[in-house]
């Protein structure tokens, strides 16, 4: 199990917050996902080899929250 933190600057709000908790976790290989609305950061919780950073990033591309490794 590995935890990885992203930043998306386009977190403003709950709304955020809930679409890319909703739309990350529940995702195979996918643990724990916590979006810190003021720091603007995505913290997930994946296992290795099911998902990567890269498969993260580009979730989070597709949800419209293009983000990058803190
Ligand atoms: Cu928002």
């Amino acid at each position: 199990m590995k935890t990885v933190q992203l930043v998306a600057d386009d977190i403003s709000c709950n709304h955020c917050k809930m679409t890319i908790e909703n739309g990350l976790s529940g995702a195979e290989g996918i643990t724990e996902v916590a979006v810190d609305v003021e720091t603007k950061t995505v913290n997930v919780t994946f296992e290795e080899p099911l998902v990567g950073v890269d498969a993260l990033l580009s979730k989070l591309d597709d949800l419209g929250y293009p983000a990058r490794q803190a």
